[in-house]
Parts: C-alpha cells; sequence; structure tokens
C-alpha cells in the first residue's frame, strides 16, 4: 500500500494547528502508521532538503525548520502521495486554494505549515530518512464499507 511522509512544520505547531492538520488527513480516510513529536537536527533537515541545496532559501530553510519541534509522520492508503499534496494546497500559501491547508491557515511561502513528498520515490527517500522500520505501524483500520 502507498505510503507517504508528512511534517508538521514549527509554524503549524506554534499556531495551534496540530489536531485541524492531522484531522483532514484522518477524516479523508488514510490510515496514520507513524508519527513523533521531535526537534530536527541540523544534519537531518540538510538531508531533508538536499535538492534545494542551490537555492537561495537553502539557509533561511534550514533554520526554520530547525527553529522548534515539529510533527513527523507517515500516512498510508490508495494515491496518498498526490491526494495528500492536494490536500496541503500549493507551495504559496497566498495562491492556494482555499479548501487547502495552506489556503485555509498560511500566508508566508517560508511559513507554509506543513511538508508533503512530492512523489513516490521523494516519500520512500524521506521515510528512510525520518524513521526506523520499528517505528511503522502496520495495522487495519475496520473502515467502514463506505471506505472500502
Ligand atoms: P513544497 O513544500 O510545496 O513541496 P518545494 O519543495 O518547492 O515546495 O519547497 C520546499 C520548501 O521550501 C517549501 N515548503 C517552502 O517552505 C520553501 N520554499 C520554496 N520556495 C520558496 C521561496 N521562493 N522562498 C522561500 N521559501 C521557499
Amino acid at each position: 500500500m502507498e505510503r507517504t511522509f508528512l511534517a508538521i512544520k514549527p509554524d503549524g505547531v506554534q499556531r495551534g494547528l496540530v489536531s485541524e492538520i492531522i484531522g483532514r488527513f484522518e477524516t479523508k480516510g488514510f490510515t496514520l502508521v507513524g508519527l513523533k513529536f521531535m526537534n530536527v537536527s541540523r544534519e537531518l533537515a540538510e538531508q531533508h532538503y538536499d535538492v534545494h541545496r542551490e537555492r537561495p532559501f537553502f539557509g533561511s530553510l534550514v533554520e526554520f525548520i530547525t527553529s522548534g519541534p515539529v510533527v513527523a509522520m507517515v500516512w498510508e492508503g490508495e494515491g496518498v502521495v498526490s491526494s495528500a499534496r492536494k490536500i496541503i494546497g500549493a507551495t504559496n500559501p497566498l495562491t492556494a486554494e482555499p479548501g487547502t491547508i495552506r489556503g485555509d491557515f498560511g500566508v508566508n511561502i517560508g511559513r507554509n505549515l506543513i511538508h508533503g513528498s512530492d512523489a513516490l520515490e521523494t516519500a520512500q527517500r524521506e521515510i528512510a530518512l525520518w524513521f526506523k522500520d520499528e517505528e511503522l505501524v502496520s495495522w487495519q483500520p475496520h473502515l467502514t464499507p463506505w471506505l472500502k
């Protein structure tokens, strides 16, 4: 089953949006398989954002993600990688559609509340980077017939 990596960034935590954000994936019908509340080391941040190493905002990106605790998560479900990206909304919260997390709560591209893997291969890389195998819980939710 497909899995994706999501992280509520320090601004989402500071603004008290943890339950609101988690709720969007839970009520959609995706399955939570990994969750931890943690501070991010500079090393992990730099590895996570490695593709942006040459971008002018790389330094501030690493600074920001290491500035306070984050909620790191793995979610499972059919098509979860692209669906989660839709639920999250466009990178710039000012152009993100209302109804998306960034569209509803964000105003600043550098403070866009949540990270979501952008493709299946990225998801696999990020899950392996942030979680040990034994931190992931495989389980079958007792879904109502409507979600099967
Ligand atoms: P997304 O998070 O939507 O996948 P990416 O992967 O293009 O967006 O960028 C990673 C992160 O870098 C974004 N979440 C955002 O915090 C930051 N970022 C992207 N573009 C800019 C920018 N022009 N200025 C500042 N920060 C940016």
